[in-house]
């Protein structure tokens, strides 16, 4: 399945947003979007596991936003305008990142089409700092500014983060979930009848599976139970989605890219189940 010039024109948009300014780690989650492309020739198109065919769905490769690097204001409205373009044309967007910090821009645009919009946020990072550095808008404070918009937060898998952070989220947050992704009956009883949108930051897996990450966390979740999580959103409301911190030249094997490739697959076609 080769993603880039599949089609023209598709209900559900692949959209790049090759953006890493404020990786603090292991940089490189620029590189996601074209790498995931020059491996999506070994993904079948159909998934077994969710059972549905890409090329049954109308899905297209629409390139990646170009941002102009050094200037991360800029990059953000540039993500914003973007998402906002997409969304008036009705179109479901899956994101690829890139560094979590394109959900904000990504999820601001979704509040403005989708009332009630329910954020379900998947990671091994809590990433619900107020300032990180100094700075408001960070990789480490993300999740913090979405939750600023007004949107209900669902944390799931998160094993790493300030103390602080993991009380904020046992404040605030209507579900949080640490360690494992076994919440799946509250999820989708949270969930039910309201917009959703799926954030997944892939270094929720162990960097066993998923070396290529900016900031590898041991003692994550397998594929298996990622996949069996994803799955089991089949039948609510996606709206949105993106997939992000995928770095894929810190494996030099190239076995993280085909999993983004994959998981690609099972995003979009989620999406697709939802039209
Ligand atoms: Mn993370």
């Amino acid at each position: 399945m080769r993603f880039l010039g599949t089609r023209a024109e598709g209900d559900v948009v692949i959209l790049g947003v090759p953006f890493d300014e404020t990786a603090s780690y292991k940089p490189g989650t620029r590189f996601a979007p074209i790498e995931v492309r020059k491996v999506s020739d070994a993904i079948e198109t159909y998934s077994p596991y969710m059972d549905m065919d890409i090329e049954e769905c109308s899905v297209a490769d629409f390139g990646d936003v170009e941002l102009p690097f050094g200037n991360r204001e800029r990059s953000l409205a540039l993500i914003e305008e973007r998402l906002l373009e997409l969304l008036g044309m009705g179109k479901r967007v899956l994101v690829i990142g890139g560094e979590h910090l394109v959900s904000y821009p990504v999820v601001k645009a979704h509040t403005k089409f989708f009332k009630n919009l329910l954020f379900v946020h998947v990671d091994a990072h809590t990433d619900a700092r107020d300032t990180y550095l100094g700075e408001k808008l960070s990789h480490a404070t993300v999740i913090r500014r979405i939750y600023e918009l007004g949107v209900d937060i669902c944390q799931i898998g998160v094993r790493s983060g300030l103390k602080e952070e993991f009380q904020f989220g046992k404040e605030h947050y209507l579900l949080f979930h640490p360690f494992d992704l076994n919440v799946l009956d509250e999820l989708r009883r949270v969930a039910w009848g309201r917009p959703v949108y799926l954030s997944l930051d892939v270094d929720v897996l162990d960097p066993s599976f998923c070396p290529g990450v900016g900031t590898p966390e041991p003692g994550g979740v397998s594929y298996k139970e990622l996949l069996t999580f994803l799955t089991g959103f089949k039948g609510l409301q996606i709206v949105g989605a993106d997939m992000v911190e995928l770095s894929p030249l810190w494996d030099p094997t190239g076995n993280t890219a085909v999993l983004g490739a994959a998981l690609v697959r099972e995003l979009v076609l989620l999406l697709a189940s939802s039209l």
